[in-house]
């Protein structure tokens, strides 16, 4: 498991510039960041500065789908926004020398559908697969990520995401999972990676309640097991949030920041050394 390249999503260092949240990856001897994905909040040439000097890759961009972007939205205008917006990250990505963006098809915490499911899906096939083509003319990946029933209906499984990543049928398109997800909505953890196999491109790492592995009850020897009889060797990035009904409000919570940030990757790094 020598090739797995660790990174930490800084989605919760909700307060600080980001040459602070770089700098404390680099400190804490992260191969990789991955910056929330709003491309006009940052300066491109100085967050590609950052990463030169403190020698750390950007590892993802992690797009954000609010209620302006959903690629299943019954609204033409918002599947547009949706692919521009994608575009946009792709640009982003590309100036910060990022290899992947990580998508889903719906508004997060949207529950209800709009359309009937078939009409729904091909406007998320349709939609994705546009991004998908702008992505790939840049060398980058979309990386279609599950989320549980309480953030989304259409994708909530990993099978799920593989199929819609088999109907956009790019080599550039992918499955991303979430191990938070993944414990609510699969059966067997293990089997629905090693189902994926060779399309699974990227991986999100938090424990069963979001917080640094190790602090929840997700067995992730099963994890790093699956991840091996894959011959995984991409990113997998720490995706940490806050206990709250709304994790994504911007609450600070300091566990984030050094505690959790130590804490894990010296979790990975052992639990990777020990499975062979
Ligand atoms: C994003 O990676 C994710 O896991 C969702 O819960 C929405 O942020
Ligand atoms: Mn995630």
């Amino acid at each position: 498991m020598q090739d797995i390249k660790i990174s930490y999503n800084t989605l919760v260092y909700a307060d600080e510039d980001i040459s602070e949240g770089i700098a404390r990856l680099a400190r804490f001897g992260y191969d990789g960041v991955d910056f929330v994905g709003e491309p006009s909040n940052y300066d491109a040439k100085e967050i590609r500065s950052l990463l030169e000097q403190h020698k750390i890759e950007a590892s993802s961009i992690c797009a954000v789908f609010n209620e302006e972007r959903n690629f299943v939205s019954s609204n033409p205008q918002i599947r547009r926004q949706a692919v521009d917006y994608v575009k946009k990250c792709a640009d982003f990505a590309f100036e910060i020398g990022a290899k992947a963006i990580s998508v889903q098809a719906t508004t997060c915490m949207k529950t209800n559908a709009e359309a009937g499911e078939e009409e729904e899906w091909s406007w998320g096939v349709t939609g994705l697969r546009e991004a998908g083509i702008y992505a790939a003319e840049k060398g980058i990946r979309l990386t279609l990520e599950a989320w549980n029933r309480y953030e989304t209906y259409l994708i909530n499984r990993l099978d799920q995401a593989l199929k819609m990543v088999n109907d956009i049928n790019l080599p550039n398109v992918g499955v991303m999972a979430d191990t938070y997800h993944m414990n609510i909505e699969e059966s067997d953890m293990g089997a629905a990676i090693r189902n994926v196999g060779d399309k699974l491109f990227y991986v999100h790492i938090a424990d069963s309640n979001r917080a640094a592995p190790g602090r929840g009850h997700i067995d992730f020897k099963e994890i790093a097991g699956a991840l091996r009889d894959i011959h995984y060797d991409g990113w997998v990035s720490m995706e940490l949030l806050p206990a709250a009904a709304d994790p994504f409000g911007g609450k600070r919570c300091d566990e984030f920041y050094d505690q959790y940030t130590e804490e894990s990757i010296v979790y990975l790094r052992k639990l990777f050394a020990e499975i062979k």
